[in-house]
C-alpha cells in the first residue's frame, strides 16, 4: 500500500466513509460543510481518514527506519539507497560498484526491490556478493520493515557497504526513510535534462546524484548543462558525477565518494 500516492489506500478505504456519524471536527476545508451534502462530508471524511493513515503509516516507517539505522550504525555499516526511474542503470552499476568494493576487501551486500522477479538479485549474486530479493508485487517502493527483514537474511556487513535498489520510480520512494545514510539518485542521460523540475522531491532528497550512461551523450540531444542546472534549481547542495558503468568514467569519483560516506558511518 503506498500512502503517498493513495494508489491502494484510497481504494482501501473509501468503503468505510459513509457509515460514520459527522459529529467529530473535519479539516479546514470542510468547517463550514456539516449541513451539505452526505457526499460532500463523506468524502472530507475519507480525506481526513487518509490524511491520517499517510502520517500514521509515514511514522511508523520513520520509526522503523530509525530501529534499521541504529543497527546498521553499531557496525559501521554505510547503506545507501539507489532511486531513480526504471532502467536508469541501477542494477549494471551496482554490479561494476560491488566488483570494485570486494576487490577492496570491503564488506558488501545488496537488498533488491522490484515489483516482480529475481533477475536484480541473480545479477548481483553472480559476482559472488550477496543479495536478497525483495518483490513489493502491488507496491511501488520499499519501507524500513522490508529491510529491517531483509537484514535477518544477509551477514552483519562490519565497515562495510549495504546497498539498496529501491523500486525504479521517481515518485514514492522519495517519501520513504529506509534507514539508508543518504538516497543516491541514478538520473540516466536517456531520460531528458528535465526530469529534476517534473520530479522536485525526488532530487531534493537525493544526497549524491548520479549522471548516468555518459557514454551515450555522443549520440543523444541531451544538453549536460542545462540538466546541472535544473538539478540545481532544486536541489542546490548534492554532488553530481558524470558516470558510465560501460566505460569505467567517473567510477573514482564515485568510489571515492563512497570511501568518504564510510568514514562517516
Ligand atoms: N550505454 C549504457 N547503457 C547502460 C549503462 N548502464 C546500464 N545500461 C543499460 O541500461 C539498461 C537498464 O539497466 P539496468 O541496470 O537493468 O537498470 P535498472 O535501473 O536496474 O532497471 P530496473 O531495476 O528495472 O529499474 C540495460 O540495457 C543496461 O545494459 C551505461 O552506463 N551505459
Ligand atoms: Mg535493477
Amino acid at each position: 500500500m503506498c500512502t503517498i500516492c493513495g494508489c491502494e489506500s484510497a481504494q482501501a478505504h473509501a468503503p468505510h466513509t459513509h457509515s460514520h456519524a459527522h459529529d467529530h471536527e473535519h479539516g479546514h476545508h470542510h468547517a463550514h460543510a456539516h449541513d451539505a451534502a452526505a457526499s460532500h462530508t463523506g468524502s472530507g471524511d475519507m480525506h481526513t481518514r487518509v490524511l491520517q493513515l499517510e502520517q500514521d503509516i509515514l511514522a511508523g516507517n520513520r520509526h522503523m527506519a530509525d530501529h534499521v539505522r541504529a543497527h546498521l550504525a553499531s557496525q559501521h555499516t554505510l547503506a545507501l539507497n539507489l532511486v531513480s526511474s526504471p532502467g536508469s542503470g541501477k542494477t549494471t552499476l551496482l554490479v561494476e560498484t560491488v566488483a570494485r568494493l570486494k576487490a577492496q576487501q570491503r564488506p558488501v551486500a545488496v537488498i533488491e526491490g522490484d515489483q516482480q522477479t529475481s533477475f536484480d538479485a541473480e545479477r548481483i549474486r553472480a559476482t559472488g556478493v550477496q543479495a536478497v530479493q525483495i518483490n513489493t508485487g502491488k507496491g511501488c517502493h520499499l519501507d524500513a520493515r522490508m529491510v529491517h527483514d531483509a537484514l535477518h537474511d544477509l551477514p552483519t556487513l562490519p565497515h562495510g557497504v549495504l546497498m539498496i535498489e529501491n523500486v525504479g520510480n521517481l515518485v514514492c520512494p522519495a517519501g520513504f526513510d529506509l534507514g539508508e545514510r543518504a538516497k543516491v539518485l541514478v538520473f540516466s542521460v536517456t531520460e531528458g535534462e528535465d526530469k529534476p523540475l517534473k520530479y522536485p522531491d525526488m532530487f531534493q532528497a537525493a544526497g549524491l546524484i548520479l549522471l548516468h550512461k555518459c557514454d551515450l551523450l555522443p549520440h543523444l540531444r541531451f544538453d549536460v548543462a542545462r540538466a546541472l542546472d535544473f538539478v540545481r534549481q532544486v536541489n542546490p547542495d548534492a554532488p553530481v558525477i558524470q558516470l558510465s558503468s560501460t566505460t569505467g568514467e567517473g567510477f573514482d569519483a564515485w568510489m571515492r565518494w563512497i570511501d568518504t560516506q564510510c568514514a562517516a558511518a
